[in-house]
């Protein structure tokens, strides 16, 4: 499992410190919001709602 994320984005921050604090198995994937990144075909064949996060 993947949680798609940015470290500064406050609405990814809950569900990564639920993850750390659980010491589940997530592997966490970068998605750089200031780029432009979630935007991009790549993340929104992923979710077409251009959103982080994302599991
Ligand atoms: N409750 C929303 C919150 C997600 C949200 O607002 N994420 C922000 C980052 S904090 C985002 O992806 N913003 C990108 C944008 O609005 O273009 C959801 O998970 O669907």
């Amino acid at each position: 499992m993947k949680l798609y994320m940015h470290p500064a984005s406050t609405t990814c921050r809950g569900v990564m410190q639920f993850i750390a604090e659980d010491k589940l198995d997530i592997e966490m994937v970068n998605v750089d919001i200031f780029t432009g990144e979630h935007s991009g075909e790549a993340y929104t064949k992923l979710n077409p709602n251009s959103l982080i996060p994302l599991l």
